[in-house]
């Protein structure tokens, strides 16, 4: 009887999913909102809806956001030091030599404060706003 009890033990063990294939699991999702905006033209500034993992960085926002929105894209490049550097947003890429980027703020009650790290490391609280805008160094 302690054996079969075992035996099913084992078995319902091995049947739960393991961590890999559920890794969201118990985690919570919370909602963010962005804004895509560019200073150094008329463009309308365009809003989207993402979410993150709670403890999770900008980057898996962005990433969820372009795999679930065709008209949200972005590019990255590896930095030595800092990580990932946002370069391009919706085909529109930062030039060194014309001293553009892409600068990453946060909005509350409309004030922006600028992110003092890059997407790699920036972990978004619940609804916050994130602004990607395009300016000028
Ligand atoms: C100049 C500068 C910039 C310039 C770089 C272009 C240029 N014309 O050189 C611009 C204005 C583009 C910039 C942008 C940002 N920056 Co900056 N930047 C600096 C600064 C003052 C000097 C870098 C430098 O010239 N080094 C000398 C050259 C010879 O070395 P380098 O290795 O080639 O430098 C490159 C990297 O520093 C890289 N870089 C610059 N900033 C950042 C930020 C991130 C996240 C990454 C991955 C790479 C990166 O660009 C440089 C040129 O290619 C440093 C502070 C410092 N004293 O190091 C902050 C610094 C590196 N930046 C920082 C930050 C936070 C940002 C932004 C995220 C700010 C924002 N909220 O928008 C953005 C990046 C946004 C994005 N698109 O991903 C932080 C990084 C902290 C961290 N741990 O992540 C630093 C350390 C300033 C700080 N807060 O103390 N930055």
């Amino acid at each position: 009887m302690a054996l079969r009890q075992a035996a099913l033990l084992f078995l319902g063990f091995l049947l739960l999913p393991s961590h890999e294939t559920t890794p969201n699991k118990g985690l919570v999702s919370l909602p963010i909102r962005l804004t895509v905006e560019n200073e150094l033209s008329n463009v309308t500034p365009e809003s989207y809806s993402s979410s993150v993992l709670e403890g999770g960085v900008l980057l898996g926002a962005l990433r969820r956001l372009q795999e679930a929105q065709l008209d949200f894209k972005f590019t990255v490049k590896e930095d030595p030091d800092f990580g990932v550097f946002l370069e391009s947003v919706n085909g529109v890429a930062g030039d060194q030599h014309r001293h553009t980027y892409w600068e990453i703020l946060s909005e509350n009650s409309g004030e922006y404060t600028r992110l003092d790290v890059g997407i790699g490391c920036y972990a978004p609280k619940a609804d916050e706003h994130i602004v990607l805008r395009f300016s000028k160094e």
